[in-house]
């Protein structure tokens, strides 16, 4: 409890931060987007893992001005790399979305709020949500991913493979990108059954017309593997760790 009062004046006070993982094309080896991670140093406890507080914030209701505010400051991020760096116009930032978003916010005026404020292209930004986010209340959601389409952001399918969501389900939202769990991805150089799962995600994809990022890439096998089996994107250490902003930029400028 004391660290949910803790979260909402990190919240509040703006001491949150967020770091970005690249996104690879495999077949060239550039940077395609950043992953946007939401990460809190508390003055007294340290680093806390979003594996522990993204939780809480859901549960407490904090998950809304977190998103909102993640949201925000992704967009002006990326508008910033786009004014400082030459040729960046295709670049792309990720933002990661909770289903509590998505059923309690007003996500798509959100959505809206946060490219107005920011100058950047729709198509800029990408948002990923859980399979899990889908299943929640099927309807309502489809609705609120259409609008958010109309606004010109695509939608990503993140920790794919993990979730509830029936094969049915992905035709009935607009997804654009499936993420491959880096559950499968770590395994892909060391167990068959991972390596057919992939591949027939893969060709899921291509029959659907949707991208794959494999997450979680470690390895030069794992990169050489995730390749040969259809997948054109990824992200993981191999490539690098999420970056803070200042390293980001450093990367993107060693790029562009
Ligand atoms: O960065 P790391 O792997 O520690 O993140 C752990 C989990 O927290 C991941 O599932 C990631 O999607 C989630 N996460 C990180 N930042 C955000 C955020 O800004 N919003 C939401 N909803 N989830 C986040
Ligand atoms: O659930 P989501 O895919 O949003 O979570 C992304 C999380 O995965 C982040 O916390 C990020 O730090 C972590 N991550 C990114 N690359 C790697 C990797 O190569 N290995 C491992 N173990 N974690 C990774
Ligand atoms: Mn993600
Ligand atoms: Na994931």
């Amino acid at each position: 409890i004391q660290l949910e009062t803790d979260l909402r004046h990190a919240i509040e006070n703006g001491d949150l931060e967020l770091h970005y993982q690249p996104i690879i094309d495999l077949e060239n080896g550039n940077s395609i987007a950043f992953e946007a991670l939401t990460r809190w140093h508390h003055p007294i406890h340290g680093p806390v893992s979003p594996a522990r507080f993204i939780p809480m914030a859901e549960e407490s209701g904090l998950i809304l001005p977190l998103g909102r505010w993640a949201m925000m400051e992704a967009c002006q991020q990326l508008a910033a790399w786009q004014k400082s760096i030459k040729n960046t116009q295709n670049i792309y930032v990720n933002v990661n979305m909770s289903a509590v978003q998505l059923l309690e916010d007003d996500i798509s005026r959100t959505v809206a709020h946060c490219l107005a404020q920011s100058g950047i292209e729709g198509r800029n930004l990408r948002l990923e949500i859980t399979e899990s986010a889908l299943v929640a209340n099927p309807e309502f959601t489809a609705r609120c991913l259409h609008e958010i389409k109309e606004l010109g952001p695509t939608l990503a399918l993140d920790d794919f493979g993990t979730g509830y969501s029936s094969l049915n389900y992905l035709n009935s939202f607009p997804i654009d990108c499936i993420k491959i769990d880096q559950s499968f991805v770590g395994q892909v150089d060391r167990d068959e059954q991972s390596s057919k799962i992939i591949r027939i995600i893969t060709m899921l994809a291509d029959t659907l017309r949707m991208s794959v990022v494999a997450e979680g890439i470690e390895t030069s096998e794992q990169h050489v593997m995730m390749r040969s089996l259809g997948c054109r994107y990824g992200q993981g250490y191999l490539f690098s760790r999420p970056l803070p902003k200042d390293d980001a930029t450093a990367h993107l400028r060693k790029q562009f």
